[in-house]
């Protein structure tokens, strides 16, 4: 299998993160990429599509707060990494505030995702990735890998949050569209809720979202994931969330992925994207389901079984050591 990934996905290099009230080393680290590549070997590099597919997806102001927050950051005499601390719950204004604080709170929607050097370059890198791996399907290949970092999953049009900054697997699902699939769905089987992908198709009926995930009710990120939701407008019923309890096991899981990607057939899709997040794993140190190294085999041969083109994008996973494994594993239920 064809597998993209960009150095540049490394320069994004947060210390530290807010949880349960006080500071830790931050989950989301670089060291998650070497964890992969060093089982997968060398990936190939994206070519660079420039911007326009990530604006085709990103509001263009919150582009620009992504480009510039770092600078402004330091500029207000900041040391550190850069995170919000006020958020506009009620009457939230569209408009730019001329204060760093204020941009943050506006454009994420948790303080535990801080813009670093390097943040917007890496986040870039990681959609250029994604998009070199939806071509690569687009040209024929049956599946691909994007080796993703940072995730991309809880970015929304126009905002950050849950270790996410531009999504990935919007930005794919659209390129995709905008190169003549008329229809695509995406699969999220990362332990979390894909919010920011929801959000961002929510009253389409061209892109169905199907996830599979922990309870909102128990785990981040709360607001968003339960089974009522299901879509608005022209995106009724293109939206599918199936919610599982903490400590779900393979069995239970491979049954709720079937539901969804009957629903996908359904939809009869042109391309599949896989948000794969491996926290779903039992050793996850943030996660709490119960999915053995050896499951994503099974797990992936269901979804090749169905035969769509398909990209496979990363999202989390949190266990450094085991990361390769799992992904390998994974890709291993593919032919190929
Ligand atoms: C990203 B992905 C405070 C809780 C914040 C954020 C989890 C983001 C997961 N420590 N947790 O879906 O794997
Ligand atoms: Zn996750």
């Amino acid at each position: 299998m064809r597998i993209f990934h960009h150095p540049d996905q490394a320069l994004h290099r947060p210390e530290r993160e807010l949880h349960n009230g006080g500071f830790v080393a931050y989950a989301e680290d670089a060291r998650r990429i070497e964890s992969i590549l060093a089982v997968l070997g060398e990936p190939e590099m994206p070519d660079d599509r420039g911007e326009g597919p990530i604006r085709a997806v990103h509001d263009g102001d919150y582009v620009d707060f992504l480009k510039s927050a770092y600078a402004r950051w330091k500029a207000a005499g900041r040391d550190g990494d850069a995170f919000g601390y006020a958020w506009p719950v009620v009457g939230r204004r569209p408009l730019t505030l001329n204060r760093i604080d204020g941009d943050l709170g506006r454009y994420s929607f948790d303080a535990a995702s801080p813009i670093s050097q390097g943040t917007w370059e890496a986040a870039y890198a990681t959609a250029q990735t994604a998009i070199g791996a939806c071509d690569a399907v687009l040209r024929g290949e049956g599946a691909a890998f994007a080796l993703c970092r940072p995730p991309g999953h809880h970015a929304g049009h126009d905002y950050l949050g849950g270790y996410c900054y531009l999504n990935a697997a919007a930005i794919a699902a659209q390129h995709a569209r905008d190169n003549g699939v008329a229809r695509v769905a995406i699969l999220d089987i990362d332990y979390h809720h894909g919010n920011g992908t929801q959000d961002i198709f929510y009253t389409r009926g061209d892109v169905f979202y199907a996830s599979l995930h922990a309870d909102p009710a128990t785990d981040f990120p709360f607001y968003w994931g339960h089974a009522d939701e299901t879509g608005e407008g022209a995106g009724q019923g293109a939206t599918l969330n199936l919610p599982l309890a903490r400590g779900t096991t393979l069995a239970a899981f491979r049954s709720a992925q079937a539901k969804a990607l009957d629903a996908i057939a359904a939809f009869d899709p042109g391309m599949l994207i896989v948000s794969l997040g491996v926290d779903t794993w039992d050793g996850d140190p943030i996660s709490q389901f119960a999915i053995r190294t050896q499951d994503y085999r099974a797990l992936a041969a269901d979804i090749a079984a169905r035969g769509w083109p398909t990209a496979i994008l990363m999202e989390g996973g949190y266990a450094i050591e085991a990361l390769g494994a799992n992904v390998e594993s994974f890709l291993s239920g593919f032919p190929g």
